[in-house]
């Protein structure tokens, strides 16, 4: 019932540093398009209305939400990235194939986290059917488009102001 008691995507706009000067990177997952697409428009919207600018904001597509690292990595290998954010949307079936994917996923992308040193943001809605993903997609529960874009600002934000990592010598 988390979501019943904080949605996200009702933040302060006082307490979101400037995303001016910042470089995005925006992996959309075409599977389920209908609610990607809306996590996407909320996303970007938001990345420009805290002072993104369009030039600043990279947009790929990838086919479905289990290709959704590989595209983040090819996205920070090719630009100096301040911030991944991956959309995807993978909804309950029969199988266990969502357990898979969304494992998979999340796991890659905090690998990468790690790895570039940089936000690679989970924005993966993982509903157990469409009615719960429109509900988070700009329905009852706000958008969680825009909840990615106000995280990859703020951790941005975060690893700007604390400068570069220094290479350590012994410990
Ligand atoms: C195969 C598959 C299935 C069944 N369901 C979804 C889904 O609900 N959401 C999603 O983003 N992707 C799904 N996919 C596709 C996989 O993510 C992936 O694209 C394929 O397995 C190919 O690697």
């Amino acid at each position: 019932m988390a979501s019943a008691l904080k949605n996200l995507s009702e933040y302060n706009e006082q307490n979101i540093p400037s995303a001016e000067g910042l470089l995005f990177g925006i992996v959309v997952s075409e599977w389920n398009t209908k609610i990607t697409h809306a996590l996407y428009e909320a996303c970007y919207e938001t990345l420009a209305k805290h002072g993104a600018r369009e030039e600043n904001i990279h947009v790929i597509q990838v086919p479905g939400s289990f290709e959704l690292p590989a595209g983040a990595r090819m996205l920070a290998d090719r630009l100096k990235v301040d911030a991944v954010i991956c959309l995807g949307c993978v909804i309950k079936g029969e199988t266990s194939h969502n357990e898979y994917i969304n494992y998979a996923v999340a796991n890659s992308l905090a690998n990468l986290g790690m790895m570039y040193g940089r936000p690679f943001v989970f924005g993966v809605l993982t509903p157990d059917n469409e009615q719960q993903a429109l509900d988070r997609a700009g329905g009852k529960h706000g958008n969680k488009g825009v909840e990615a874009a106000i995280t990859a600002i703020r951790m941005a934000d975060l690893r700007k102001n604390l400068g570069e990592t220094k290479p350590k010598i012994g410990f």
